[in-house]
């Protein structure tokens, strides 16, 4: 194999994906891994940005047509640019991190292939972050779980638009069992096993 491959990380919104992508991360850099993490920070402001924020910046027409939001076709979209991204960085030898919803199956099959295609049979690892809803509810950290309950936000993954577990990742994580400190030391561990590092 060579250097590359792409660390999917999906689950509900409040999973802790972010957080442990995150601390894994900073795990590998410190084991001299080159490794770079796509998650909404970098990308739902710059590459895949909202038509709100394109506004900023172009004609409304052009914001409209090209901006991202949390429809079905868009939500596709997202985790289409965002695997074409981590298929190139995975070609330059790069251990890509992504923490997205990516809440249909489909959708991440569909990027395994492309990786899979380019690389090989091994370079795509899904990571499900499995922490129950009503887990996710209470942390709420933005208040969205609330707004989706209420009615004020329609569409939220796991309330009113669905999240398709994966049938089979590669790493399985009880994402309300144990510290973010711990499940990424589960993930260095199963990255090992797999022969990734
Ligand atoms: C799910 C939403 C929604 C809806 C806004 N559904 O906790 P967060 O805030 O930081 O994570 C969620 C994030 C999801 O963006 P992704 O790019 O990961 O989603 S996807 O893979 O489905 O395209 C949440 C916030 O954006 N958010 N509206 N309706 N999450």
């Amino acid at each position: 194999g060579h250097a590359g491959g792409v660390v999917w990380f999906t689950g509900l919104s409040g999973s802790g994906k972010s957080t442990v992508a995150n601390a894994v991360d900073k795990k590998l850099h410190d084991l001299g891994i080159h490794t770079f993490l796509l998650d909404g920070d970098n990308v739902r402001h710059g590459l895949n940005a909202s038509t709100k924020i394109l506004e900023q910046s172009y004609e409304p027409e052009f914001a409209k047509r090209f901006g991202l939001g949390f429809g079905a076709e868009d939500r596709t979209e997202n985790i289409r640019r965002i695997g074409a991204v981590a298929e190139l960085f995975c070609q330059a030898g790069v251990l890509v991190l992504t923490a997205f919803v990516s809440p249909y199956r489909s959708d991440r099959e569909a990027v395994r292939k492309i990786v899979e295609a380019s690389g090989g049979t091994g370079d795509f690892i899904e990571v499900f972050v499995d922490t129950p809803l009503d887990v996710c509810e209470q942390r709420d950290p933005k208040g969205l779980y609330k707004k989706a309950r209420a009615g004020e936000l329609k569409g939220f993954t796991g309330i009113d638009d669905p999240y398709e577990a994966p049938a089979s990742p590669e790493v399985h994580l009880a994402g309300g069992e144990a510290s973010p400190d711990q499940l990424a030391d589960q993930v260095i561990a199963c990255l090992r096993e797999l022969g990734k590092l």
